[in-house]
């Protein structure tokens, strides 16, 4: 049995969840067209006969401008000091620059194998993608480089392989069925974020947060809280017509997941000024 922990690490927006979406085989991280989507590290695991593989999600580097940001990058930081394998994830569409260059001191200075994916190739023309394949092995002595697409799952398998072959040999870390280590409520809160994010823009994804107030056999009773009334107003929309589409978007993966039983979904929008500023606010929201 081989088994362990790899980082998962990036610029935001690069497709670090959607990556290991595709690597476990099924969503364990809310995607979203937004950068910092992921607020938390997700555990995703890719279990296998032989092979427990657990990648660890992560917020990407940022340079901190609230207490929620300060956090996140905080939470990066942490993932760092007990991991087999760092994967580095890098954006073949853009520019691979600083940001990717700073990043890149911080994980090949940790002393494990550093393996590069460089996502988002599809559609991309093979020249480009080798030329971008350059400009990522130039970041530094890398383990192994695989140019990959999350979306088509281009790649998936090899990279997949690739990190399992890193993995030293271990216990299993968590029971072979069990795909994330988020409790129910957190995904479900997730996912109702995920519904917000795809329906916002501007400065409304970022002050966007979801707390489940209630969670039985019949009632699901959420809040989305935001920092504003003017954000308040957006979210619920004319005549409740915003929150009540996320309602409907987050509804059939709510019930998926709690065994395609019917849920009465209470959405309710509420103002919390200041959160992501507020350290008590955010240690309450296990942020
Ligand atoms: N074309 C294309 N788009 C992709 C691919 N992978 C991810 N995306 C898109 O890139 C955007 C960001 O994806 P995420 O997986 O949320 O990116 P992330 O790195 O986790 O972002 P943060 O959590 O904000 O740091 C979404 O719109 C995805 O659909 C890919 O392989 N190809
Ligand atoms: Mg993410």
């Amino acid at each position: 049995m081989r088994s362990g922990f790899v980082a998962v690490a990036g610029r935001p927006n690069v497709g670090k969840s959607t990556l290991v979406n595709a690597l476990c085989g099924g969503k364990v991280a809310i995607v979203s067209d937004k950068p910092q989507t992921t607020r938390q590290r997700i555990f995703g695991i890719a279990n296998g006969d032989d092979y427990q593989l657990v990648l660890a999600d992560l917020p990407g580097f940022q340079r901190p401008r609230d207490a929620l940001t300060e956090r996140m990058q905080h939470t990066v930081d942490r993932a760092f000091e007990d991991v087999d394998v760092v994967l580095f994830v890098l954006s073949a569409r853009e520019r691979i620059g600083a940001g990717d260059r700073f990043i890149a001191q911080r994980v090949y200075s940790l002393g494990v194998p550093v393996v590069i994916a460089l996502n988002k190739v599809d559609r991309l023309k093979p020249g480009h993608i080798a030329q971008q394949m350059q400009a990522a092995a130039n970041l530094g002595p890398f383990h192994a480089l695989h140019p990959v697409s999350a979306k088509t799952g281009d790649g998936i398998a090899e990279l997949r392989e690739e990190l399992v072959g890193l993995l030293p040999e271990g216990p299993l870390y968590f029971p072979q069925e069990q795909r994330t280590d988020l409790t129910l409520e957190m995904q479900i809160a997730e996912l109702i974020r995920e519904k917000a994010l795809g329906l916002t823009r501007d400065e409304v994804p970022h002050a966007i947060s979801v707390e489940i107030e209630e969670l039985d056999e019949k009632v699901l009773r959420a809040h989305l809280l935001v920092e504003t009334d003017s954000q308040k107003q957006i979210l619920v929309g004319k005549a409740g017509a915003m929150v009540k589409d996320i309602g409907t978007r987050a509804r059939p993966e709510i019930e998926a997941l709690i065994d395609r039983r019917p849920v009465f979904l209470e959405l309710m929008v509420k103002v919390r000024p200041r959160w992501r500023r507020d350290e008590a606010a955010l240690e309450r929201m296990g942020l």
